[in-house]
């Protein structure tokens, strides 16, 4: 087994059942009695208990699991934790008949959260989306993706993005950023999204990269939002700054969005009901992440599966995460995820844990620091009160975390 060694706070995690999510361990990469060895907040050994070096078999503090299972702290790679307000009353236009789209344009939708957002201080912000933080963290998260894209002007943007990194300063919680201004088009550049790219999309990506805001370029390509032409040139504009990209594809009907995002070596491609097997084919040879979001299936009452087959054919990679928004995916539950995955489009238990642990960390560009329990990783460990793995997807509403640790740190609940 490997290991390396770092002297400093050191923990042992033992008569402990690993859920390693390794891909060469097989089906969650099990290890049944196993250890764990952490040194200055990276895992030095992750293993058979039996095989555990002697010279990690002391430490500061000494684990006794009793047994209980331990997987990476899980990872949401796809919200928009960050917004103003809620859309509860568009909620309700939905129950007497009306559809998504025709809100959308008739001014509610993603605008009408722009107004919520746009009204808010970066304070006010981060103390509205510490709730929907606190939710996921309590399940065993530790990594959590938020966008902007409910600012639709420069300032706005950078306002959301500074306080998605606020979470990070208030929370034992990793974010990544995503610059997503190509989400709508505001009312003053209706009919013009060729204007807004150039006047308000590309030299906002610049101003948020000068300030270390982005991690990376997202942007939703459909019909009531951007072409995936509009797309391209957003994903030049990324390029040039030597910024990853994903996207927002095939969610309402099949432009090619995926293709696209594969072309420029994205991520991600999230959403994806609407994808074609050229689409999952594309994004196999790519290596771009396909991110399934079972809450805005489930909210709008999609009836268009993704094509799992499809993506299990082409053997591309499958992550899932709650889409947390405002309009189609108020959830902050990733269990509650991993269960809508598994009932309504039949993932297995592994695709579903690795959706929200390994390939949740390959869609967001993080897989050498996280995802996975082994050495050299962050110690970012979940350990949970359940007598088998399928416990976490099984259960509607039930949260069985026993204790989250993150970057080596025992956190409180
Ligand atoms: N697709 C979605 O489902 C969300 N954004 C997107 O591109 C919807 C966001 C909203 O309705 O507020
Ligand atoms: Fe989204």
């Amino acid at each position: 087994m490997n290991r390396n060694a770092d002297m400093e706070g050191s923990s042992l995690w033992r008569n402990v059942r690993l859920a390693t999510l390794r891909e060469d361990l097989g089906p969650l990469g099990v290890i049944e009695k196993g250890a764990v060895a952490v040194r200055g907040g990276r895992i030095v050994y992750a293993g058979a208990a039996g095989d555990l070096p002697s010279d990690l078999s002391s430490a500061d503090q000494v684990i006794d699991c009793e047994g209980r299972w331990m997987t990476p702290t899980l990872i949401d790679c796809h919200t928009h934790l960050v917004h103003g307000g809620n859309r509860a009353r568009e909620f309700q236009l939905r129950l007497e008949g009306a559809t998504y789209e025709e809100i959308a344009r008739a001014g509610g939708g993603i605008v009408s959260t722009v107004q919520a957002t746009n009204a808010l201080s970066v304070e006010e912000l981060v103390a509205a989306a510490l709730p929907r933080l606190d939710a996921l963290l309590l399940e065993g998260v530790s990594t959590v993706e938020v966008k902007s894209g409910y600012g639709l002007n420069i300032d706005a943007e950078l306002k959301m993005l500074r306080a998605a990194r606020q979470l990070e300063r208030l929370r034992p919680v990793r974010i990544l950023t995503s610059y997503l201004a190509a989400h709508a088009t505001p009312p003053e550049y209706k009919g013009r999204n060729a204007h807004y790219i150039a006047d308000v999309v590309l030299p906002g990506l610049s101003r948020a990269h000068a300030e270390g805001l982005v991690d990376a370029v997202d942007g939703f390509c459909e019909g009531i939002a951007f072409s995936p032409a509009e797309m391209a040139r957003v994903f030049d504009g990324a390029r040039a700054l030597g910024l990853p990209v994903k996207l927002h594809a095939e969610q309402l009907s099949n432009l090619g969005g995926a293709k696209l995002a594969a072309s420029y070596g994205a991520l991600s491609a999230d959403h994806l009901e609407y994808l074609d097997a050229d689409g999952a084919a594309a994004m196999a040879k790519a290596g771009t992440v396909a991110v399934l979001l079972p809450g805005a299936f489930y909210t709008l009452r999609e009836t268009q599966l993704p094509p799992v087959e499809a993506l299990r054919a082409a053997q591309t990679r499958i992550a899932i995460a709650t889409d947390c928004n405002p309009g189609t995916s108020p959830l902050t539950s990733l269990l509650l995820t991993m269960n809508m995955s598994a009932t309504l489009s039949r993932l297995t238990l592994e695709e579903c844990l690795a959706g929200v642990t390994r390939e949740a960390a390959r869609a967001l560009g993080i897989l050498q620091e996280t995802g996975t329990l082994e050495a050299g990783k962050s110690a970012d460990l979940a350990v949970w009160n359940i007598e088998a793995p399928a416990e976490l997807i099984y259960r509607i509403g039930f949260n069985p975390l026993s204790e989250r640790v993150f970057k080596g740190e025992r956190i409180a609940r």
